[in-house]
């Protein structure tokens, strides 16, 4: 993960676009992309913008939109609980999440509450993915 000083620096320069790709462990893949992407100032708390979804994976990532970065000693969501510490991984989590790619990582299915690697709107909440990547580049 490059840091979200330097994600804030790089998207501040000019406006980026965002490709999330995905895959399970069958080998299938999908992706997601935002035709803008940025990671506001450390003192807003990184908050995340997005553009327009595409993509065939769903649009996972929509829950996020606006919201402040939480870390496991920063709790910045929108839910009664710590998101972050809960879950497992830091994310731009409001009331959760629906895609969690700082989760934790598990071969396909788990248990428990959701902390794998999930993308919900593909594979559902308690199915950790094989591999994810999140690139960015200017527009
Ligand atoms: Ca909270």
């Amino acid at each position: 993960y490059i840091g979200n000083r330097n994600l804030n620096f790089l998207t501040g320069l000019r406006p980026h676009e965002l490709k999330i790709t995905l895959m399970d462990w069958e080998g299938q893949t999908r992706y997601a992309h935002y035709d803008a992407f940025s990671v506001g100032a450390e003192a807003d708390k990184f908050p995340l913008t997005l553009g327009d979804y595409s993509g065939d994976a769903g649009d996972g990532m929509a829950h996020n939109n606006g919201m402040r970065f939480s870390t496991d000693d920063q709790d910045n969501d929108h839910y009664s609980g710590d998101c972050a510490s809960d879950r497992k991984g830091a994310w731009w989590h409001g009331y959760c999440t629906k895609a969690n790619l700082n989760g934790l990582y598990f071969r396909g299915s788990y248990s428990g509450v959701w902390r794998g690697v999930f993308w919900y709107d593909w594979r559902g909440h308690r199915y950790s993915l094989k591999h994810t990547e999140m690139k960015m580049r200017p527009l």
